[in-house]
């Protein structure tokens, strides 16, 4: 495919842009009191207003051309039909199947996978219901009250922020820990937490070979025998999410305790899978089939809504209007839900990995910037850390904020003032962010309190030149549904944007360099000996370790 900067949308776009970028937000407010109508849209009770970005129409319009010349329908259509959009993996990238709540046939390899996805979750129900009714026990028949999942990357993120996320919702008797870093610090602190009687370890990994989580997991196998004296404990409080049966038999769990998935879920797009375990045990089948609802409708929604009408679509292609015009490479999330805290953690994962990539699918190098740095943390706490750089910074960061209106929680003497709070400051944000600052108005704000020099001296530090763009997503209240809805608009943005960068949004060979040579590493380190086989500095370091250790 010629690069879509070739394309005549793109370089049309290109001249808006020269023509275009020098406009403040605040003038496209004031000379338009209808801004907002234009630019918002929404989903049942969620409320997408992009009004505060640097777009008017002519941009929206540009973009959704731009799309169109990059072929996004046909893309969708071929995610959607369980083609091998994952070529370098030879795989689909079917999540949309484990949340098909329409339950309609989708084909891998002229096979439907429908019936295998509504076998585990079935699996999953009956599983799930047990441990949380009691049914079933550990080894010396006490109910489980701890569950810790031990998995990384793709097999532990999603999982760990929804069960963070929808805590409301959570078994009142049963505790998720989460252990990831190889760092004996995670296992052993998680650990110190547990009961052996009454700790069911779920081991999610996908290949079942991920070093960090199979260290994890022998560590938990060996402190469980130690603890309950008796091999036989292990097949009652370890189960495995895998699509490695062979891996998980040696491992000692029978394949009764096994959960499958399938080659063409990826690991950042699996919470939907198995590896939702622990959610489902945590909150309940129920609402862990909401979450799958909320996704599935949004998977709809990005597929048969027109561009313009169509969120995901949207969002993403005003990601690239930074990235690509303006050259702003970052993206800050920022949850106002203290639930949510771990959904910048999960978006940088499903956003990086997915589209941190210099070669397009035509295995050359692209020639435009591609993913963005996500980051970002819960509001209000960012606010009193790192707000400072984004509305006074050289760098201009696009923001997200997404808030839901209702709170799970209802404290304080009229039960609201905790959630009111939360939103002024939502909503001031953004507004600071878009309208900035004026000399004048600082010049006005002084005036009663301070001398003429000290005003002088204070204007250039206390004026904030705005035009700082940002979206919001605004909705009723987070639950699993609404949560579902949300991760699918980001999963299906990055999809677009991979698109339009012509990248496989699918793969991740980044991840494997540097677990090759930690392979090399370790033996060197098990036999501590000096080294002079890699280079200087890495040669020194080992050498170091080892001489210390
Ligand atoms: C995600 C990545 C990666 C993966 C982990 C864990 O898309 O592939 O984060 O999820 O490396 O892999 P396993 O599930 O195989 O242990």
């Amino acid at each position: 495919m010629t690069s879509i900067t070739h394309s005549k949308s793109w370089i049309q776009l290109k001249k808006h842009h020269d023509e275009f970028s020098n406009s403040h937000m605040r003038d496209l407010f004031n000379d338009d009191p209808d801004r907002f109508d234009k630019f918002n849209l929404r989903y049942d009770d969620l409320l997408y207003d992009f009004s505060k970005n640097i777009v008017n129409e002519n941009t929206l319009n540009l973009l959704y051309d731009v799309a169109k010349e990059a072929h996004l329908s046909d893309w969708v259509n071929t995610l959607f039909s369980g083609e091998k959009i994952n070529f370098t993996e030879n795989r689909a990238a079917l999540h949309i199947a484990l949340r098909n709540r329409s339950n309609k046939p989708i084909l891998v390899d002229g096979k439907d996978v429908m019936p295998e996805v509504n076998a585990v979750l079935e699996k999953m129900h009956l599983f799930s219901e047990a441990i949380r009714s009691g049914k079933i026990t550990g080894f010396t028949g006490k109910k489980f009250k701890t569950i810790v999942n031990i998995g990384i990357g793709g097999s532990d993120l999603g999982p760990a922020m929804v069960c963070n996320a929808l805590k409301s919702y959570g078994h009142p008797d049963i505790t998720p820990i989460f252990v990831s870093n190889v760092d004996g610090s995670d296992i052993s602190q998680a650990l110190e937490k547990c009961d052996p009687e009454t700790t069911l370890f779920i081991i999610a990994s996908k290949t079942f070979t991920t070093q960090e989580t199979m260290t994890n997991a022998f560590s938990a196998r060996e402190w469980l025998l130690n603890k309950l004296s008796n091999e036989d404990a292990i097949r009652h409080h370890f189960v495995a999410i895998s699509t490695n049966e062979s891996a998980v038999k040696a491992f000692g769990i029978s394949t009764d305790n096994m959960f499958e998935f399938w080659d063409w879920v990826g690991g950042r797009y699996s919470l939907w899978s198995a590896i939702g375990l622990s959610i489902a045990i945590y909150i309940g089948m129920d609402n862990f089939e909401d979450l799958l609802l909320g996704a599935h409708e949004i998977d709809n929604h990005f597929k048969d809504e027109p561009l313009e009408k169509n969120i995901p679509v949207t969002l993403a292609m005003i990601g690239i209007w930074y990235i690509n015009f303006y050259n702003y490479n970052t993206l800050s999330v920022l949850p106002y839900d203290q639930g949510l805290s771990l959904l910048p953690s999960y978006l940088q994962q499903a956003d990086m990995e997915s589209n941190g990539k210099f070669i397009g699918r035509d295995g050359k190098k692209v020639c435009l910037h591609t993913g963005p740095i996500v980051w970002g943390e819960a509001g209000t706490n960012g606010q009193h850390a790192f707000y400072q750089l984004i509305h006074q910074g050289t760098d201009i960061i696009p923001t997200d904020f997404i808030m839901p209106i209702k709170s799970q929680y209802r404290i304080g003497h009229d039960g609201e003032k905790h959630h009111k709070i939360l939103f002024s400051n939502f909503v001031a944000q953004s507004r600071a962010l878009m309208l900035g600052k004026t000399e004048d108005n600082v010049r006005a704000e002084l005036k009663d309190s301070e001398d003429n020099k000290t005003i002088k001296e204070m204007i250039p530090h206390k004026s904030f030149e705005g035009n700082r763009p940002s979206n919001s997503f605004l909705f009723k209240e987070l639950n699993p549904k609404s949560l579902g809805r949300l991760l699918a608009i980001y999963e299906h943005k990055v999809f677009v944007q991979g698109i339009i960068w012509n990248i496989n949004s699918f793969d991740q060979w980044g991840v494997e360099y540097g677990k090759q040579i930690a392979s090399l590493v370790l033996p060197v380190l098990d036999q501590n000996k000096q080294t002079d086989s890699f280079d200087s500095s890495t040669d020194n370091l080992i050498n170091y370790f080892n001489k210390n250790t």
